[in-house]
């Protein structure tokens, strides 16, 4: 008979000890699945290598030149001002006199001209650098009248 309280005993301490064990099992998975692995963050930034370059090549100013109403030998300004790159000169001539634009840098280097017109629009395009050029009419005579002016490049 006191064998078989032991066993009784033993059983319910054994099945009390396998409760309290599932229990700190549970609880010790927890924490492990709270350790998780740390990311191992790859230091260094090596960024910052690539700049694109060329990004004046697509640029594309346009730059209007007019001539007044009448007959006078001029443009109706003789200031101009133009973004480096591929530009494209309008002009506008609304006399009957034939005229033109010519651009020439600071050597006297012509780099760019439109065609003679007369009561028309022409356009051309010129490749500019910063710097301060001029345009002027190439028709004999005129650019001594006055048809000249600064064009600034930057
Ligand atoms: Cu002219």
């Amino acid at each position: 008979m006191k064998k078989a309280l032991l066993i009784a005993l033993a059983v319910a301490i054994a099945a009390l000890g396998l409760v309290a064990c599932g229990g700190s099992d549970d609880s010790s998975s927890d924490t492990g699945a709270e350790t998780t692995a740390e990311s191992t963050e790859q230091g260094g930034d090596t960024s910052g290598g690539a700049e694109a370059e060329g990004g004046s090549a697509g640029s594309g100013a346009v730059i209007d030149f007019e001539t007044p109403e009448g007959s006078a030998l001029a443009y109706t300004a003789t200031e101009a001002s133009a973004e480096a790159g591929t530009d494209t000169i309008n002009f506008t001539n609304v006399q009957a006199t034939p005229h033109d634009v010519a651009i020439e840098d600071e050597a006297g280097e012509e780099v760019g001209k439109t065609d003679v017109i007369s009561e028309d629009t022409a356009s051309a395009k010129v490749k500019l650098e910063p710097g301060t050029y001029t345009f002027f009419c190439t028709i004999p005579g005129h650019r001594e009248a006055g048809m000249e002016g600064t064009l600034t490049v930057k």
